[in-house]
């Protein structure tokens, strides 16, 4: 980065932006609020990146989450702040812990999956919350869980329905992905709010923790998840959608501060980024306390993925 380019990011733009509500770009690429669990949507020409907002005091006991946060950006770099759009008051039938979440959209409607911990069923569920617009306002859709721990019982925890992580084929086809220790899918009906036939488990994905994400780039099929823990992203490739998948590697390094990582791809105006959280504000920053960052991701030319090289200076506007 030049020294002018540098001065004006570091200097400059804060004065210029002063009174708009916009943030720089480097990352972490939020500095005055704690987010975590990236879920980005391009809709419109425009980015809409939902998180989960941390709020323990410090590193030493837990996730304290719960509400989540919506940001949108029509270039990657200069981002507006929507505040919280939706938190677990908003599930009736939820007691608490806002994890992760994925929104997309379909038939003009916007689909909020979420992670919660259920007041009546031990363990964690996903819930899901409609909305007309992307910014809302969301409300529940169902009134009770999509997918609740009493539906997955070959696991002997409770934190194994977790994540949830939507995607929509070619031929209208929407799934649901998720999971903890095992990643699991289903089909999703056309109403988006009901499962359509069995839970499947997915083979293929080595050291599997968390952090599904389902992408397509041209020809393939993409299934990155949190290996491990602390947590590398891992990723597999495959011609379907419900597989069989092959491994592929390691795409992103340990988040150094932060023992989970949770990922999040998608391609805006040509170019595709990597979205993940990392413990950023160091020194108070960690694996309770963490940050979203962004960075550039780029095929090889036969559909692999290049190794992500995480930055401090994060992206270069999109055009
Ligand atoms: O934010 C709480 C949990 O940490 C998420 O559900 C996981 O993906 C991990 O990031």
């Amino acid at each position: 980065m030049s020294i002018i380019r540098s001065f004006a990011r570091r200097a400059l733009l804060p004065l210029i932006l002063v009174g708009a509500p916009t943030v720089q770009a480097d990352n972490p690429i939020f500095k005055d609020v704690l987010t975590a669990d990236p879920a980005a949507m391009v809709h419109d020409g425009t980015v809409y990146l939902y998180t989960g907002h941390d709020e323990a005091k410090d590193n030493t006991k837990f996730y304290e989450m719960h509400k989540w946060l919506v940001f949108s950006s029509t270039d990657m770099v200069n981002w507006q702040e929507h505040g919280p759009k939706l938190s677990v008051k908003d599930f009736k039938w939820a007691k608490g812990d806002a994890w992760a979440a994925h929104v997309i959209e379909r038939g003009g409607k916007f689909y909020w999956y979420v992670t919660v911990r259920h007041a009546t069923i031990n363990g964690f569920a996903i819930g899901v919350a409609v909305a007309d617009r992307p910014l809302g306002p969301f409300k529940d859709a169902l009134g009770k869980a999509l997918v609740s721990n009493d539906m997955t019982t070959d696991t002997n925890i409770d934190w194994d329905d977790l994540d949830p992580a939507a995607f929509i084929d070619d031929d209208g086809q929407a799934y649901l992905f998720w999971g903890n220790t095992k990643p699991r899918y289903a089909k999703l009906k056309d109403n988006m709010i009901e499962l359509d036939g069995p839970i499947h488990s997915i083979e293929g994905l080595p050291n599997f923790t968390e952090a599904l994400w389902a992408h397509k780039h041209g020809e393939y099929y993409y299934l990155t998840y949190a290996m491990g823990f602390p947590e590398k992203i891992g990723y597999a490739m495959s011609k379907s959608i419900t597989g069989p998948w092959e491994y592929k590697g390691i795409l992103n390094e340990l988040a150094g501060n932060s023992n989970t990582n949770h990922q999040s791809i998608i391609e805006f105006k040509g170019r595709s980024f990597f979205i993940y959280h990392t413990g950023g504000h160091v020194p108070d920053g960690g694996s309770f306390r963490r940050s979203v960052a962004i960075d550039d991701l780029h095929y090889n030319p036969d559909g692999t993925i290049k190794r992500i090289v995480m930055t401090t200076e994060g992206v270069a506007p999109v055009k």
